[in-house]
């Protein structure tokens, strides 16, 4: 097959060559996918093996972080290649994305792309710089979902996931110049909070003993501000919003979210909460019988949650393995760079949480995996932050990267090449408090070994951890005295001057 050269002749024009030789950009981010329940770092929990195909023809990223673990900031960060202050989107409570800035989106678009983003948008604006949006408003829900589309709305009867597909593929399917390159960000909802499976998928995992992580009972000695987050599995977890407890005899009472819980389910249609009570009516009932207190019942949510977020996995990687599918049918597998991400990472019972916000490992990190057509295969060790990705796209492209881009291009790497001054340590702030799970604003710098955190405002504690010695992140070893700790507060304020962050 040679379509490049038949396209050559057919155009006369080197101009219009470069243009269609240009790679296509598949983005697939999802929401809140720990990299523990991606069987390519992490066989423990479940097998994926479509995600999993993307770094075994590729690349597997072992040391990829976010400068912000929070989804609208998140995205942000992604979009312009900046961190939080300078891209202004620094917390999902009083922020809203400023969509006249400079994304990775609109210069793709400038250069000739055509540029579409399908799925969770989460930045409050209205999108700027795709030829085609259709996204989910707000959070989004599981079933029977609202999307807009263009700016009109819609509702399609069905389950998340699926339809996002649905969406994602039929725009592959309908473009109208198929000679020019795309740019498709297909962001999933899944598998954010409520973790509502799929009818089909209903108890997939309902037999399996999941290891209890050895964490899962910390008290959080010498790290005030773990002592004072509201995250637990054990207290905070919603028996009906988070763990489908709403009965019908309406005894099960939770907190203040109890309402939102009788909500998701009261938007199910008839016969979708027919299978819906076919699964969890013996559950709600056992869950009464067995009247479990403390420990016992901490482990029994711990359970359900595993339980229900699995198998919104389990439907994301069959999801994931259609768009593989339709690449290598189309023959698009040939000239697409795969990109599969989280927007950050997420607690499996670590330290007894679920949820995000820390700068501890579990939701610091975020899973990475690139596919480049002749590119490199195997594992990239080095230390990459979401705000590479906007320069990546952009070098891939052809595009020329701005001065105010302050994330580094993984093209190189995914090359394979020999990069000889990559970055040595890793910029994060957190800044999204008071809100809901408590979790102090934070900052900090992470080097290949250690990490240092600073928690500020209404607290003021600094945290060290020798990653190497201690990687759960257990044994706080500040003392300001020691060298070491002289040392890393000034790499961090190196990089706080690099990064431009105002004192
Ligand atoms: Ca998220």
């Amino acid at each position: 097959m040679l379509p490049l050269a038949g396209v050559t002749l057919f155009c006369g024009c080197n101009e219009k060559m470069k243009q269609d030789d240009r790679m296509n950009i598949l983005f697939i981010m999802s929401d809140d996918h720990s990299y523990q329940t991606i069987s390519a770092y992490d066989n423990r929990f479940i097998n994926t093996p479509n995600i999993d195909r993307i770094g075994n023809e590729g690349v597997i990223f072992t040391n990829s972080f976010v400068a912000n673990s929070i989804s609208g900031p998140s995205r942000a960060c992604a979009l312009t290649g900046k961190h939080s202050h300078k891209n202004g989107y620094m917390n999902n409570i009083d922020c809203t994305f400023d969509s006249a800035q400079m994304t990775f989106p609109k210069l793709l678009q400038k250069a000739g792309y055509e540029t579409a983003i399908i799925g969770k948008w989460h930045l409050i604006s209205t999108p700027a710089g795709f030829d085609y949006w259709d996204i989910l408003p707000g959070q989004g829900d599981y079933y029977n979902p609202k999307f807009i589309e263009n700016g009109k709305e819609k509702q399609i009867e069905g389950y998340v996931t699926n339809i996002t597909t649905d969406l994602a593929l039929n725009w592959l399917e309908s473009r109208e110049d198929k000679e020019k390159p795309f740019c498709l960000m297909l962001h999933h909802k899944a598998p954010h909070r409520t973790w509502m499976p799929d009818l089909c998928d209903l108890g997939k995992f309902d037999s399996i003993d999941f290891p209890i992580p050895e964490t899962f009972f910390d008290t959080y000695e010498n790290r005030v501000a773990a002592q004072q987050q509201e995250m637990t599995i054990s207290s905070h977890m919603d028996l009906v919003y988070d763990l489908k407890m709403a009965d019908k005899e309406n005894e099960i009472h939770s907190s203040y979210l109890e309402k939102w819980g009788r909500l998701l389910y009261n938007n199910l249609t008839e016969e979708q909460k027919k299978q819906w009570d076919a699964y969890y009516d013996p559950i709600i009932d056992d869950f009464k019988r067995q009247n479990l207190s403390e420990e016992a019942l901490s482990l029994w949510k711990y359970r359900r949650y595993m339980s229900d977020y699995l198998s919104v996995i389990y439907s994301l990687d069959k999801n994931i393995g259609r768009v593989l599918d339709y690449l290598d049918k189309t023959g698009l597998s040939e000239n697409t760079l795969v990109v599969y991400v989280s927007d950050q990472g997420f607690y499996m019972g670590e330290h007894g949480w679920f949820d995000k916000r820390f700068m501890y490992e579990e939701s610091f990190r975020t899973p990475l995996l690139m596919r480049l057509p002749n590119g490199k295969r195997g594992t990239i060790d080095q230390l990459v932050q979401n705000i590479d990705y906007a320069p990546t796209f952009l070098e891939l492209a052809g595009v020329e990267i701005p001065e105010e881009i302050q994330g580094k291009s993984l093209l190189p790497l995914l090359k394979g090449e020999e990069v000889e001054d990559w970055r040595t340590s890793l910029y994060y702030h957190f800044y999204e408090y008071p809100s809901e799970h408590a979790v102090k604003r934070h900052y900090g710098i992470r080097t290949e070994r250690y990490k240092l955190i600073h928690f500020y405002n209404d607290i003021d504690t600094w945290e060290l951890y020798d990653l190497q010695a201690d990687p759960n992140e257990m044994n706080n070893i500040y003392d300001e005295k020691s060298s070491l700790c002289d040392s890393l507060k000034r790499e961090l304020n190196v990089l706080r001057k690099h990064y431009e962050v105002e004192e």
